[in-house]
């Protein structure tokens, strides 16, 4: 199929890209983190967008090849950072199948002299689900080398907090279906993300809201105890080329 096609295509020709978007500290306004996010360009010019190639590269197993190069480049690029900014990537399922992940993960560390403590990995709990056992030391494995492990999307699914007892996770982000339901009227979304927020800290992990697209929704958020906030409205995904302001102190 298409989509098939351009992802492979799109490995032999160099297609794939990382884009950034920043993290920012509420309080401080300062970027203190920046999410990776893949990129496909097809042979026309067209961009295919990640929630069409990626279970299409899951499918055919190209996503390990993918999966590295995205952690190899996000690596390679987050070394060029001041110290204090970290990575986040984005993991799917099937990256922990070979059971060879975390040496590979090692190796890249080591390669661009990379802090551990720098690189958090973006899990969602379908990974959970569908590979509990296999999947729990490696989890643990990276948490021993000061990796963080993020739950993201939280919130959307079943039982996500039937994981947040079960594993040991440094950071929830919370999906942002709740963010953008904040400002209707009536909607008890507040409610449930105050409780979000206070049931994270309560597990010693960090919180962060995905999705502020407005100023209203920003207001909304300052009067939250969120660790990091993130979307549209404080800086979309970017190309390396853009992120210079981001780097350079307040945005
Ligand atoms: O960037 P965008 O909002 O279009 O991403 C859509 C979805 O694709 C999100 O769920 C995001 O987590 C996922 N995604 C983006 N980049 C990567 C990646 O490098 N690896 C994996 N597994 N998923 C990604
Ligand atoms: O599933 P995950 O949280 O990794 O998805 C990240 C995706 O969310 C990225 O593809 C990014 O483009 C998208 N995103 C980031 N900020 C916003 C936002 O403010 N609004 C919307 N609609 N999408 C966003
Ligand atoms: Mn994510
Ligand atoms: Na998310």
């Amino acid at each position: 199929r298409h989509v098939e096609e351009s992802v492979l295509l799109g490995l032999a020709q160099n297609r794939f890209e990382l884009h950034f978007q920043p993290l920012i500290e509420p309080k401080s306004r300062r970027v203190e983190g920046f999410e990776a996010l893949l990129r496909l360009t097809d042979a026309n010019g067209v961009s295919i967008s990640p929630t069409e190639f990626i279970p299409v590269a899951e499918e055919c197993g190209e996503i390990n090849v993918i999966g590295d190069w995205v952690l190899k480049e996000a690596i390679r690029i987050a070394a060029d950072w001041p110290e204090h900014i970290f990575v986040s990537v984005n993991l799917s399922a099937r990256q922990f199948e070979s059971g060879t992940l975390v040496g590979r993960i090692i190796d890249l560390l080591e390669t661009h002299d990379f802090d551990a403590k720098r690189l958090e990995l973006e899990i969602t709990e379908s990974l959970l689900i569908d590979y509990e056992d296999p999947v729990t030391d490696q989890l643990a494995a990276l948490r021993v080398l000061g990796i963080s492990l993020a739950m993201d999307d939280f919130g959307t699914g079943y039982s996500s907090l039937g994981y947040l007892w079960k594993y040991n996770f440094d950071k929830l982000k919370i999906d942002r279906s709740f963010v953008s339901a904040l400002c209707e009227k009536g909607c008890k979304s507040r409610e449930v993300l105050d409780t979000i927020v206070m049931l994270g800290h309560k597990l010693n992990m960090k919180v962060t809201a995905e999705g502020i697209e407005t100023a209203e929704q920003a207001d909304a958020f300052n009067a939250l105890e969120c660790d990091h906030i993130q979307g549209f409205f404080y800086g979309r995904p970017m190309p390396v080329s853009e992120l210079a302001p981001y780097l350079i102190g307040n945005t």
